[in-house]
């Protein structure tokens, strides 16, 4: 088989640049090592920045997320029980729309789909070859047959654990990685929300997070130390220790229920350079990884994409290369922003085990300082609904 773009990976960032290349007349691949309904099962993110909106609307995948999801003009941090709001609107004109990755991704299915593409799930031992030649291929084993894909570029959206980074040389690759002493443990129930709008918790006892998915349906998480197990956390111990680190009168009204998910997720920050090497692209978290406290992870993917899509467009519609060429010192601008940002919320509101009495009277007197200072509220708010593409 040949192709334009033989894109690896088939999470939203894979099937998203499918379709916006598609749109330019250009020929994609997705190769997905798992089974479809494996890929449209999986709960991750549910916080979409305004240019991700657009981008998915662009794409011709916004119309359910326009229907279904909720505008959020802002967010409540809060203290010891205590909250106060981030005024995104007021602050930057800005909104953010939450909706489920896991939505986000059905969609994208769907109008990839409908426009023809080529999404070949259970493609396993996916392989890329010649990658610093002018002809670079992709094989692949479907159904016990190797196949292989002709290609002009790779696109890596292989995620974290994928086989495109690993094909960059250690010579050519540089890695930068923190690994934080906590993980999220998070619940989905099909309750009504704690409150209309997000709320991220600062406590003594750890960080807790109160969010949703729709009017009946709320995503909850609690920091747990990195040896704890799902099991370790029946449904009621999860409430009562939510209860215990959000704002007083959210626990009082919070509406508790049986979990349908329940799962732990560990948090690193990781950022792998270049995001280009020949004629292959590193994009979303098959090049980085941010910890979820800033909503960011899905979001960066969508911005890779952006840059990409540019690039590919200007290079195959109108023989420039100037966004191919620049593509990784473009991404990696705003992937080091939103790093910076991810990391800065998630030492502000977790609990690190080194940190001390002093520690936490330091992220007190921070968050007391977001509070009275509307210019601190702006920096936070002008990062939380994202930065310019
Ligand atoms: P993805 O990992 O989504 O997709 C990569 C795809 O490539 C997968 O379908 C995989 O099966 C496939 N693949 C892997 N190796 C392959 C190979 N060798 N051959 C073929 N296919 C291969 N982000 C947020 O903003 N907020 C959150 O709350 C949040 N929570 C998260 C929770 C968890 C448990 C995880 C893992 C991530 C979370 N994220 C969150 C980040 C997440 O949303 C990612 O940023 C987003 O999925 C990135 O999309 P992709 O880059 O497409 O990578
Ligand atoms: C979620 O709804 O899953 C979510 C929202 C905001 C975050 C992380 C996760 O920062």
């Amino acid at each position: 088989m040949r192709t334009q773009v033989c894109i690896i990976g088939g999470g939203p960032s894979g099937v998203l640049l499918s379709q916006l290349l598609h749109q330019a007349g250009i020929d994609s691949v997705v190769l997905e090592r798992r089974p479809r309904e494996h890929v449209l099962a999986r709960i991750r993110a549910g916080v979409l920045e305004w240019g991700t909106v657009e981008m998915l609307r662009k794409a011709g995948a916004g119309a359910r997320m326009d229907a279904e999801g909720f505008i959020h003009a802002g967010t409540y941090l809060s203290a010891q029980n205590r909250g106060f709001r981030i005024d995104f609107e007021g602050l930057t004109g800005k909104r953010v729309m939450v909706y489920g990755q896991t939505e986000v991704t059905r969609d994208l299915y769907d109008v990839r789909e409908k426009s023809g593409g080529a999404i070949i799930d259970r493609a396993e031992g996916v392989q890329p070859h010649g990658l610093d030649t002018e002809a670079p291929f992709v094989t692949y084993v479907r159904d016990g047959e190797t196949q292989r894909v002709d290609c002009d570029f790779v696109a890596g959206c292989d995620g974290f654990h994928g086989i495109s980074r690993q094909s960059i040389p250690d010579s050519v690759l540089r890695t930068y990685e923190k690994v934080y002493p906590f993980g999220w443990l998070g619940v989905l129930s099909e309750t009504p929300p704690a409150h209309e709008e997000l709320i991220y918790a600062n406590h003594e006892r750890g960080f807790a997070l109160c969010s949703m998915r729709n009017k009946m349906l709320s995503r909850y998480y609690i920091q747990v130390p990195l040896d704890h197990k799902v099991e370790d956390w029946p449904d009621q111990a999860f409430w009562d220790e939510l209860r215990r680190r959000i704002p007083a009168d959210a626990a009082e009204t919070l509406v508790t229920g049986p979990s349908i998910e329940k799962s732990i997720a560990p948090l690193r920050s990781f950022v792998a350079e270049p995001m280009r090497w020949g004629r292959l692209f590193l994009v979303g978290d098959a090049a980085h990884i941010v910890p979820p406290t800033g909503a960011k992870g899905l979001n960066l993917a969508v911005s890779d994409v952006h840059y990409l899509h540019e690039g590919l467009r200007a290079h195959y519609l109108d023989k420039d290369d100037e966004g191919i060429e620049r593509y990784s010192e473009r991404a990696l601008a705003r992937v080091w922003h939103s790093e910076r940002f991810s990391w800065q919320m998630t030492t502000l509101l977790h609990r690190f085990p080194d940190q001390g009495a002093f520690g936490q009277k330091v992220q007190e007197s921070e968050l007391a300082y977001l509070e009275m200072s509307r210019a601190a509220r702006t920096a936070l708010a002008e990062n939380y609904v994202g930065l310019p593409f």
